[in-house]
């Protein structure tokens, strides 16, 4: 097949499924077209099949607002008559789907181009709920020839939010499981942890929805009974009041701030107990990350977090906000070996076995095959 994948190209859980998503359909023998304003941050190196394009954007002075939708739409249709484009599939659903409507309508002489749309989180629970983007959203969602949410609670919102009356496929984040595997104890985790301390990891993009705060609340609550230490990944809005609130919890030397990081894997490595408390959170890929790496997860009771962690077998989950419960819970994991062994094990399984790349990428291509009518 000959697809053009659009996402946002930065740092963000939608982005590195579209990118992932891409990069294994070209391993399988599909064309894969990236169409966005700049190259997606995963796409790194040469992959046989997959093909750039960037799309340009005009700085006339009479465009106070960059017209980033309407130029997408345009290099989507440039790139599906010139390569033959099968379908198009959009992540993020702002202002991506209607930029895919409109190119497909620009389309409808030449060539009859299917749309997928796949939901991934706060373009439904937040943005998209927003007065100025609801009916337009609700809109692009309707106008897809197939559209997908990360979960069951995302597909459950999208229906009441929207009073959407349309058929939506759950296909889950994934996981290449050979990448994110447990590795032996490396000479990192001497490094952040010279005394044997335990080691708590988080990482996001720093925004409100994260509630890192509560992270480190709950880390406050931990170092107070085990010899541990925190290390937080990425960077994002809310990372200075982070900072802050370290300086005045006095636990400047207990946490690190790594910033945004490549090494992910390496550093899941040297972990004990990855902590996600989050506000909002439709699938979690940071949380099966660290499983895949047999790390248990803590977090919040929302969005989609209870589908990927099993409540007492591979994490915890406590209420949002409910910083004493997760620190109780990170305590019980730290102070149980045979428990957290249990743990450990449970969660790399359930990562291997249900959200391994191998199982969701088909999901994917038959998804394709349907709305092609193949
Ligand atoms: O919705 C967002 O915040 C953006 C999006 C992203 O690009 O980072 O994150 C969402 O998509 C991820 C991939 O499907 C999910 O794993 C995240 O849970 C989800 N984030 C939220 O729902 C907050």
């Amino acid at each position: 097949m000959k697809i053009g994948i659009t996402c946002y190209p930065t740092y963000g859980g939608s982005g590195v499924v579209a990118t992932e998503l891409g990069k294994e359909l070209a391993l399988r023998g599909h064309q894969i077209h990236f169409i966005s304003y700049a190259l997606p941050f995963r796409l790194t190196s040469f992959v046989e099949n997959v093909v750039f394009h960037e799309v340009e954007m005009s700085n006339y002075p009479l465009f106070e607002f960059p017209l980033y939708s309407l130029a997408l739409a345009s290099k989507m249709v440039e790139v599906a008559e010139y390569e033959k484009l099968d379908l198009l599939h959009v992540h993020y659903a702002i202002p991506h789907a209607t930029s895919a409507y409109l190119a497909k309508q620009m389309l409808k002489d030449k060539r009859d181009i299917k749309i997928i749309t796949t939901l991934h989180g706060t373009d439904i629970t937040l943005v998209g709920l927003e007065p100025s983007f609801l009916p337009l959203v609700k809109f692009s969602i309707e106008e897809s020839d197939g559209v997908t949410a990360v979960s069951r609670f995302l597909k459950e919102k999208t229906i009441t939010n929207y009073s959407i009356n349309k058929d939506i496929d759950v296909i889950p984040n994934f996981i290449d499981s050979n990448l994110y595997k447990p590795g032996a104890d490396c000479a990192f985790r001497e490094h952040l942890a010279p005394r044997g301390e335990k080691i708590l990891v988080h990482t996001s993009n720093f925004r409100q929805v994260k509630r890192v705060t509560d992270t480190i609340r709950i880390f406050e609550q931990v170092v107070k009974e085990i010899p541990s230490k925190l290390i937080l990944v990425g960077d994002g809005p809310d990372r200075s009041e982070c900072e802050r609130l370290c300086r005045q919890l006095n636990l400047c030397d207990s946490i690190k701030f790594l910033g945004k990081q490549d090494g992910l894997v390496e550093i899941l490595n040297a972990a004990d107990v990855f902590l996600i408390p989050s506000q909002s959170e439709s699938f979690g890929l940071a949380a099966l990350e660290a499983m895949s790496c047999g790390i248990p997860v803590v977090s919040s009771s929302v969005g989609g977090l209870p589908e990927l962690i099993r409540h007492n077998e591979t994490g915890f989950i406590a209420e949002i906000g409910d910083v004493k419960r997760m620190a109780k819970y990170v305590i019980d994991l730290l102070t149980n070996e045979k428990k957290y062994t249990l743990f450990s094990e449970n969660s790399r399984k359930r990562a291997v076995e249900v959200f391994d790349k191998s199982i969701v990428i088909p999901m994917y291509e038959n998804l394709y095959n349907k709305v092609l009518g193949s």
